[in-house]
């Protein structure tokens, strides 16, 4: 793996503190998981601001560390074996975190397999689903005259909030404990209200899932990480 200082990354984002973690990433839902988990584990890092404009996302630079031009995506100069590692993908990056620090994956194997269950329901269904929702709800797939699309999503979105709603029934976090897979979900679910989409899909209708994002976002964490890196600067 090259050293932070050859990789092409640095050229366009350099690093001031190239012994720590390197967050490339934007406060978007997926975003900033990635910087919640580095806060609550208390690992240090850097943040880098690539916004979502194809300048940043498809520069050479950023391609080069994540071929999918998408954000997240971390360089770890301590991997696992002491080398680098980079890594994209939201899930892989909390799991990561997770293993890293030895925090939020749960005490028991079988916690740890209910926490990556979760994370892979938000992973394959909440992520992308809700996605599209704001893609036909509030951005510009909002333009398209057939309701087709918007039906199905905001049908989508009622029913992964109910499976939600099911979940946390006697229980503070969707896998017992304060866990990555809240880390992942809650941002997902803060995400209706910026879509303008929480009429819609019948929000006030799921009461222990707006306790819980309440909850999420009481803690300083997610306070922080929700504008990490910032959105201006
Ligand atoms: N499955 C990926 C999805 C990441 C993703 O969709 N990132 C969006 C922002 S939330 C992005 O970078 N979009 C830029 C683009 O697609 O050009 C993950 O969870 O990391």
């Amino acid at each position: 793996m090259t050293s932070l200082a050859d990789h092409p990354i640095s050229r366009r984002w350099p690093a001031q503190h190239p012994d720590r973690i390197q967050l490339y990433s934007f406060p978007t839902p997926n975003g900033v998981k990635a910087s919640i988990m580095l806060l609550e584990a208390g690992l240090p890092f850097e943040a880098h601001r690539v916004t979502l404009s194809d300048s940043d996302v498809k520069s050479p630079e950023f391609l080069a560390l994540n071929p999918n031009n998408k954000i997240p995506a971390i360089y770890d100069p301590d991997g696992p074996d002491g080398k680098p590692i980079t890594l994209l993908e939201s899930g892989a990056i909390l799991l990561y975190l997770a293993e890293k620090s030895g925090k939020l994956l749960g005490e028991t194997a079988r916690d740890r397999h209910q926490i990556t269950q979760w994370l892979m329901f938000q992973m394959g269904g909440i992520g992308p689903m809700f996605g599209q929702l704001g893609f036909f709800y509030k951005f510009a797939g909002s333009k398209v005259q057939d309701p087709l699309p918007r039906e199905r999503y905001i049908n989508e979105a009622k029913r992964l909030l109910g499976v939600i709603e099911g979940a946390l029934e006697g229980r503070d976090w969707i896998a017992g404990t304060y866990s990555i897979a809240d880390i992942a979900i809650a941002p997902w679910l803060n995400a209706l209200e910026f879509y303008g989409a929480q009429d819609i899909v019948g929000w006030d209708q799921f009461p222990r899932t707006n306790a819980y994002l309440a909850r999420f976002l009481e803690r300083p964490a997610v306070q922080t990480g929700l504008n990490t890196p910032p959105r201006e600067g």
